[in-house]
């Protein structure tokens, strides 16, 4: 019988469900199961207190957070946890997502926010790093994972292809 969900993918909209989407494959990819939630800082700060304080009780053991704009979620989600969060900045129109990575990067010292790329890879390296944590006590997970990077590799063609 399987545990408690172990992932959470939260985000700040249903815009940035484009983007977070992406996690989700990742870790459905490598069979772990995860929980999408929309929890806004800024719209839903209830929603977010009673998420983040909640988490680990509910079993949760790493948390993925993408927000764009002045994303304060995955640093508010940190401040309120102390389960890892992966922060993933989502590209915003007007500034192409810089807003977001400096929001969600600069992070005080202290309360720890690790922080991805802008956009779909941050998104995917989110799911893979929160793969590579749950790995650590989780054998068969951590020799998927090595499998997903051998095929990746096998993927990689030696010469570039006019077809591609
Ligand atoms: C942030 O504002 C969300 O994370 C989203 O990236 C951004 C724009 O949200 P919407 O106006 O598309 O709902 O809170």
């Amino acid at each position: 019988m399987k545990g408690p969900t172990p992932v959470a993918i939260i985000m700040g909209s249903q815009s940035d469900w484009a983007t977070m989407r992406h996690a989700a494959e990742a870790l459905e990819s490598l069979d772990v199961a995860y929980e999408a939630l929309i929890v806004s800082a800024h719209r839903t700060p209830d929603r977010l207190y009673a998420f983040a304080k909640g988490a680990r009780d509910a079993g949760y053991q790493v948390i993925i957070a993408g927000a764009g704009g002045a994303a304060h979620l995955p640093g508010m989600t940190a401040a309120l946890t102390s389960l890892p969060v992966f922060g993933v900045p989502v590209e915003s129109k007007a500034l192409s997502g810089q807003d977001s990575l400096l929001s969600i990067v600069q992070m005080p010292a202290g309360i720890p926010v690790g922080t991805l790329a802008i956009g779909r890879a941050g998104a995917v390296n989110a799911a893979l790093l929160a793969a590579a944590v749950l790995g650590l006590n989780d054998p068969a997970l951590a020799a998927r994972l090595e499998a997903y990077r051998e095929r990746q590799t096998a993927s990689v063609a030696e010469r570039p292809s006019d077809e591609a």
